[in-house]
Parts: structure tokens; C-alpha cells; sequence
């Protein structure tokens, strides 16, 4: 199965299903042209796969070996460099012509600047949008640039697609008042709990997409993202409302976003990767 816009890459190292009968299907997107603090999000993609060589695909929580999974990995988007508008075009396409092969497959985006995720939310068309960041994404034009990073959830919020937000610790004063007038409930990261979570996320209607921008996580979890932030989420608090929400809500699509780095074994890659191995379990296991 070929792509318009993919390219082979490296690939996890354990059998790998093709794209049409895969339940798992992921996409790397190594674009960070609108990057506006720490560059490099373009070698997240890479950098993740790469890290999940040292984890075992085993997950001891689970009792499950994701190895034995339909997992398919159908490499990179060939991005269009420096331009997010045609970038999310191409992964508006790309998820398009995946789910037109195969409707049940969930696909699973690696990124890459946050931007990138609305090409994803506009090819699956969920019911709503679960984000774990420590930004509020809200912005109507960063840098004059309406696919800017900064204005992903904005642009989301446009398609009449519900949201909330979880470990946000930055935004400004109208981005706040743009939530509060659209009704889009937020949880600083200062005040997240469990039962925040199920409180905003269960009255939301399906399916969900979810997207975790890294930079939710401590800052010592994931120094290398585009714009790193103090005071985050720890790994087992987002581990949990995962679960959550994967037992109890549709998924359309996942995605882990905002890693960045420039060497192997990048600490930031290894949260990420160690996230993707426990997301593929939880939703994979019986
Ligand atoms: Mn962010």
C-alpha cells in the first residue's frame, strides 16, 4: 500500500501489519516550521521510534504484548517545509485515504508541531477533542499565521467540535475569555486531578479525539518540546485518565505531539515512546 505522501522510515523493531488490517496505524509528521521557541520537533517522529528500541513490548500492567497487536507504521509525511496550511493538508489526506481503506483503523500521529493535529481532527471529524497541554492553543493568528501551533485548539473549537483541556499553565488573558465564552472547560495543572478529568470528559459526546501535546508532562519529563513549561502533569496521572477514557469513550484518533530533541535517547522521546507503548496496550488489550 502506497501514500501520496509517506516515505519509509525506521519502524518499530517487532512485526508490523499492513495498513488495511491494522487496528493501529501510525503516522510520523516532521514538520516544526512554525516553531517559535525550541526547534527540532521535526526529528520527533524518529526520535520516538527510535526510543522504543529500548522498551519491552510487553506491558506488565496490562498482561499484554503489544508485539502481538495489528500495528501498522506507514513512515512520515512528506511535509511541505515551512508551510503548515498545505502540511495539514496533507494529513487531512493521508488519514482520509487510510480510514478509506480502512475504516476501523485508528490512527495514531507522531509529531511534529501541534499544528499538525488539526489536519487529523478535520479527516476524522470527531464529536469532540480531549487535550493534554500546557498551553491553551486558543489563539486566533500567531505570527499572522492562522495554522500557527499556538491556534490549534481555536481552530478546532471553529468546527464545532467540543473540547477540554488538561495541565494547561499558559495562555493569555483572551485566550481565557475565548474558552469561557465557547464553553470550553480547563484544568491548570496545578489543579488536576483524576476526578477533574471524568468530571469534564464524561459528559462529552463521542467519538473523542485525543491528543497529547508532551509539554503537558514536568518539564523534567520532557525538556526538548517546542515551547517547555514548568510545573506539569506526572506520567501516572495521565497514564490513569488515559485508561479512563479509553474504557469509556469511543477514540478516533490519538496523537503525541511537540517532541523534539536533537540526539538519540532524548529523554523527551522516551516519555513519548513509553506513552505510546502504554496507549496501544490499553486500547489493544482484551
Ligand atoms: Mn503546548
Amino acid at each position: 500500500m502506497e501514500f501520496l505522501y509517506t516515505y519509509e522510515t525506521l519502524k518499530l523493531e517487532f512485526p508490523l501489519s499492513e495498513p488495511e488490517n491494522a487496528d493501529f496505524v501510525l503516522l510520523g509528521v516532521p514538520f516544526d516550521g512554525t516553531t517559535s521557541y525550541k526547534p527540532g520537533t521535526r526529528f520527533g517522529p524518529t526520535l520516538i521510534r527510535h526510543a522504543t528500541l529500548n522498551l519491552e513490548s510487553y506491558i506488565l500492567d496490562y498482561d499484554v504484548d503489544i508485539a502481538e497487536f495489528r500495528i501498522a507504521d506507514i513512515g512520515d509525511l512528506a511535509i511541505a517545509a515551512g508551510d503548515a496550511g498545505e502540511t495539514i493538508k496533507r494529513v487531512e489526506e493521508t488519514i482520509g485515504e487510510l480510514k478509506s481503506i480502512n475504516p476501523s483503523a485508528l490512527p495514531i500521529l507522531l509529531g511534529g508541531e501541534h499544528s499538525i493535529t488539526f489536519g487529523a481532527v478535520k479527516a476524522l471529524r470527531p464529536e469532540s477533542y480531549v487535550v493534554f497541554d500546557a498551553h491553551l492553543d486558543l489563539r486566533d493568528r500567531y505570527e499572522d499565521n492562522p495554522y500557527n501551533h499556538a491556534c490549534v485548539a481555536r481552530r478546532i473549537s471553529e468546527l464545532g467540535i467540543g473540547e477540554a483541556m488538561f495541565g494547561i499553565r499558559s495562555g493569555t488573558r483572551e485566550e481565557v475569555e475565548y474558552a469561557e465564552k465557547h464553553g470550553i472547560p480547563w484544568i491548570h495543572a496545578r489543579d488536576y486531578s483524576f476526578d477533574a478529568f471524568v468530571e469534564l470528559v464524561e459528559p462529552l459526546p463521542e467519538p473523542v479525539y485525543l491528543s497529547v501535546d508532551i509539554d503537558a508532562f514536568d518539564i523534567s519529563l520532557v525538556p526538548n518540546t517546542g515551547t517547555p513549561e514548568a510545573g506539569g502533569l506526572r506520567f501516572w496521572d495521565v497514564i490513569e485518565a488515559l485508561e479512563w477514557l479509553v474504557e469509556s469513550k469511543e477514540i478516533a484518533g490519538f496523537d503525541i505531539m511537540e517532541v523534539g530533541g536533537s540526539g538519540l535517547g532524548d529523554v523527551t522521546a522516551l516519555t513519548a515512546a513509553k506513552l505510546l507503548f502504554y496507549f496501544i496496550g490499553m486500547k489493544g488489550k482484551p
